[in-house]
């Protein structure tokens, strides 16, 4: 029970409406955690793997068609369609609680009600809010625990107050014809039914923290964003901070820890968050970020010692993994792991698994749900209530042509001009076709809580209250030969990448203007220790006119969707680069 009067009437208002056997008020602490597990383990729902290797980890294995974030299935229910705008799906407030309020009437008949407070941001800090979810799944609640700052940090943090972001999930009967991510932005409201998995049912991640954080960074004065927050720190000793924007799957997490290569190792990376930023402007004129999470909810395939050490080192103790494969070992697997392929293994639906490389034993978007603190390279400064400094903001996107390795924009206005119309191919991280091109802005299509015009030109009225505002910068670690190799070894290798915008940011590092922006100057980017030549440079970096004279028309076109709320500033940014390109 809460002493909070506006939070009690609420659950009461829900527990008449979803009829529970049992409610349960969740601390987050170490006995419920255990009676949580000890009841998963029961069901069938969460299994034990070797408590050997890999002590207080578990598995679950989620339903086949509830693998992923299910855009087509997420909405904002604002009271004007406008204010969704072109790139969300609508649904009026009064029909969405005709319509999904209904899958809500008694729910939980034979289910226990879990109430989960949490705080997404550090305890203490002016920039930290509060949720409470409700929910019918233990495993939602075990990834919450890890995820947020449960229980007491969040009751503490709201007080008798009323502001808290008001969540209500049930697995529902899990069938995609009756399921539902349903978002109220004007009364921080958010409706998700029929899903147990990830960003649909951790309300505290992408719905509270950016589609409901993003509306709500509108109104005060601030930004909820899709984005890592790193600490860069130079052999001298100093640390410059920067959040990067790629879209789901395309590398955030495994930026925000990067081990420097060995001809790199006095070069340091520190980790404050890897996926989400909230940012406000300080008194200081510059823009700070907190991380408002307090875990991982990482992809598995493709992490290994030698992509991600950071990450597996992290990944041996209280961890939950989903859809993974396990070995004979009882040990996580996943393609892209460290070792030998398994001969024999349990795939991510628990069916026998055999290597003959037709079928894959982990699921694409399967994931490690891992607490922050375990990380190695957790920056001192992740839980400082006031955020880091952050120095360059950068945007990227998955690009097999076209965008180059790493370019920098010319002012803020051409930064947002540029975060505005990247483009990333899709991933497994959402249900739909993978290796799509599609206009992914600052990688908040499937995040932004309101209509993406007003968006950009929140961003743009940013720089009026950033006196010292960051550079803007664009990379591309995808970029591919005409064979399809990647042309960029990528992972720790990126430092040198960061070392060329912290030089730029320093007002050093050498440049060629082109009509796009900056891009590194021959000689300017650290190739010391690495086999690409200063040759094979050449197609990683170059900005080819007929190509980007199409993207014009692709953008002009793109644009065209948000009609007149269209920041004027970004429809001359768009004429501005045509003309460079003519030009050119
Ligand atoms: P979300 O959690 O969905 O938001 O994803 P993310 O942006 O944190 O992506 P993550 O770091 O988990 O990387 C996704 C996939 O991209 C993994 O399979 C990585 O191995 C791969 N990847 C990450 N960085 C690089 C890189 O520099 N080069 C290449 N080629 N692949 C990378
Ligand atoms: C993403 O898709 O960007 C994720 C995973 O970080 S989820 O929490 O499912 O949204
Ligand atoms: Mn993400």
């Amino acid at each position: 029970m809460s002493t909070n009067d506006k939070l009690s009437r609420w659950v009461e208002e829900v527990e008449r409406t979803v009829c529970p056997d049992e409610v349960r008020w969740c601390d987050g602490s170490d006995e419920e955690n255990d009676r949580l597990i000890q009841l998963m383990l029961a069901e069938g729902t969460l299994h034990i793997l070797n408590p050997r290797t890999y002590p207080d980890c578990y598995l679950h294995r989620s339903h086949p068609t509830d693998v992923a974030r299910t855009e087509h299935l997420t909405f904002i229910c604002a009271s004007q369609k406008e204010d969704a705008g072109p790139t969300n799906n609508w649904m009026s407030p009064a029909e969405a609680r005709e319509r999904v309020g209904k899958l809500f009437q008694g729910c939980m008949k034979g289910r226990v009600m879990y109430v989960v407070p949490y705080l997404m941001g550090p305890t203490g800090s002016p920039y930290s809010r509060v949720g409470v979810e409700i929910t019918d799944s233990p495993y939602v609640v075990a990834n919450m625990r890890i995820m947020t700052r449960m229980g007491r940090p969040a009751l503490d943090h709201l007080g008798t107050g009323a502001n808290f972001v008001r969540g209500l999930h049930s697995l529902g009967d899990l069938s995609p014809e009756r399921r539902f991510i349903a978002h109220f932005p004007e009364t921080r409201e958010i409706w998700s039914v029929g899903s147990g998995y990830g960003g649909n049912a951790l309300l505290g991640k992408k719905c509270h923290a950016l589609r409901i954080g993003s509306w709500t960074g509108r109104q005060e004065g601030w930004l909820a964003e899709h984005m890592l927050i790193l600490g860069l720190e130079s052999p001298a000793g100093d640390v410059m901070y920067i959040a990067a924007a790629f879209p789901s799957a395309c590398g955030k997490t495994n930026l925000a820890m990067l081990v420097p290569p060995r001809s790199q190792e006095r070069w340091k990376i520190w980790t404050v968050g890897d996926d989400i930023a909230w940012m406000h402007p300080g008194d200081d004129g510059r823009l700070y970020a907190i991380n408002p999470e307090a875990g991982f909810f990482g992809v598995a395939p493709g992490t290994s010692a030698k992509t991600n050490p950071n990450a597996m080192s992290m990944l041996k103790r209280n961890v939950i993994f989903t859809n993974v494969a396990v070995t004979e070992r009882n040990e996580p697997w996943w393609e892209g792991a460290d070792g030998e392929l398994p001969r024999r293994a349990m795939d991510w639906q628990g069916k026998r698994w055999l290597s003959d490389g037709k079928e894959k034993a982990a699921h694409p978007n399967s994931r490690f749900t891992v607490p922050a603190r375990q990380c190695p390279s957790i920056s001192r400064e992740w839980e400082n209530p006031r955020g880091v400094p952050i120095s360059a903001i950068i945007f990227g996107g998955r690009r097999a042509r076209l965008t180059p390795l790493v370019f920098e924009a010319f002012t803020w206005s051409h930064g947002v001009f540029v975060g505005a119309t990247m483009a990333s191919e899709t991933t497994a991280a959402a249900t739909g076709a993978v290796g799509v091109v599609r206009r992914d802005p600052m990688a908040m299509v499937p995040f932004c809580g309101y209509n993406m015009a007003d968006y950009w030109a929140h961003w743009l009225a940013m720089a009026r209250r950033l006196r010292h505002p960051p550079k803007l910068f664009h990379v591309n670690w995808f970029r591919r030969d005409p064979s399809g190799k990647f042309l960029w070894p990528g992972y720790g290798e990126n430092l040198r990448v960061l070392r060329w915008i912290r030089d730029r940011v320093q007002g050093r590092g050498e440049a060629v203007e082109t009509p796009i922006g900056f891009v590194p100057a021959a000689g300017s980017l650290e190739l010391d220790g690495l086999d690409v030549t200063p040759a094979a440079l050449g197609p990683l970096l170059s900005v080819e006119q007929e190509p980007w004279k199409d993207e014009v028309r692709n953008v002009k076109e793109y644009f065209a969707k948000f009609g007149s709320r269209l920041p004027a500033a970004l429809a001359a940014e768009v004429e501005e680069l045509s003309q460079r390109l003519r030009k050119a």
